[in-house]
């Protein structure tokens, strides 16, 4: 799903759409010379038209969230406490109401006997439709707010969705600058304000791979992280569909390679036998006994033998496409 598909089907804030709903019943009907009757008829319709549109939206969205599953519907349980599919058949259920109750509003005000009494069912119609909408706020911010976060987003619809992770420096964006022609996307992540980079690799025929950087979300042990960034966490083990770990074994290193393992691990639990690579990026910037050390503690301490490469001068670059590629073209049955 293009992040364009969910900037469609936004619907306000609930207090905001009630303000727009008032202004929006003090002028509807207010043209021309049509009679007291048929200036009610005409509001209480703006109404619900109004409500409808509201609702319709909100469908919309749940439909496509529940289509793709996933990473979609992890993040919307996430936010609103639900799974998205019992809160499509809310609003489904919603607009049936909202249409009954418009069906008979309209139905009464027609045949009210007089002026008065018509501008009572007019009253009462327009309260009811209100109420079914302010009844479920909650639900509908929950809403509009997954849908703002999911339309931030860059596109991550791909054959192949690759998380880049590592420690902070490791190059994870030099990386994918390199191996992605087009400029990578930057959006949000999704409840938190840090940013998400996707970059796109076609592989034809196969497909297309896309090529996630989260940063600040898969760089840190779980025990130092914040409610937010756990529910970012979650919602990454959805997404992936295989994962990069860079690691820097270069003097010059930020964190030492026992850091740099401990997150591996805790990145490797969290994706349930995913296919994994890890990668000795920097290998330009090391000298070659310290790149072999590190890769001879890393096979040791993984099981995995480690792909040596160098984002900034390209050095096997071809092999990490080459293995992406087999891996696609495999299904993502490993690498
Ligand atoms: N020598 C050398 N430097 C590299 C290589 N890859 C990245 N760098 C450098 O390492 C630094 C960090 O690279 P980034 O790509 O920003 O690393 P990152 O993992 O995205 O870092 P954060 O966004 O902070 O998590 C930059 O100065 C890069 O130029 C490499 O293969 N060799
Ligand atoms: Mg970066």
């Amino acid at each position: 799903m293009k992040p364009e598909d969910f900037r469609r089907n936004i619907i306000h804030e609930p207090s905001e759409f009630l303000a727009i709903l008032e202004r929006r019943l003090k002028t509807a009907g207010s043209s021309g010379r049509a009679s007291a009757r048929a200036r009610l008829l005409e509001k209480l319709s703006t109404c619900y038209r109004l409500v409808d549109g509201e609702f319709s939206k909100a469908e919309a969205f749940l439909r496509r969230v529940v289509e793709l599953g996933g990473f979609h519907a992890e993040l919307f349980k996430l936010e609103a406490g639900v799974e998205p599919r019992e809160v499509l058949k809310k609003i489904k259920g919603l607009r049936r109401i909202a249409g009954n109750i418009y069906a008979s509003s309209r139905n009464e005000l027609r045949t009210a006997p007089g002026e008065p009494a018509a501008r009572e069912a007019f009253r009462a119609g327009v309260g009811r439709l209100v109420s079914i909408y302010k009844r479920n706020r909650k639900t509908l911010s929950a809403i509009r707010k997954t849908a703002l976060e999911f339309s931030r987003m860059p596109d991550v619809e791909g054959d192949l969705r690759v998380i880049i992770a590592g420690m902070p420096q490791a190059g994870k964006s030099t990386l994918i600058s390199r191996l992605t022609n087009a400029k990578p996307e930057i959006g949000f992540y999704p409840f938190t304000t840090k940013n998400i980079i996707a970059g796109h690799l076609t592989v034809e025929p196969y497909g297309r791979i896309v090529l996630i950087d989260t940063p600040g979300i898969l760089d840190r042990p779980m025990s130092e992280r914040n409610p937010i960034e756990h529910r970012a966490v979650l919602a990454v083990k959805h997404l992936a569909d295989a994962l990069l770990f860079l690691i820097d074994p270069s003097p010059g290193k930020y964190y030492s390679l026992d850091e740099q393992l401990s997150v591996y691990r805790t990145v490797q639990s969290m994706l349930q036998g995913k296919p994994l690579m890890i990668v000795l990026n920097k290998a330009d910037a090391t000298p070659p006994g310290e790149l072999e050390e590190a890769r001879e503690i890393v096979l040791r301490k993984t099981g995995v033998e480690p792909l040596v490469i160098s984002a900034l001068t390209g050095l096997n670059l071809d092999i990490l496409k080459q293995r992406l590629a087999g891996l696609l073209k495999a299904g993502s049955q490993g690498f």
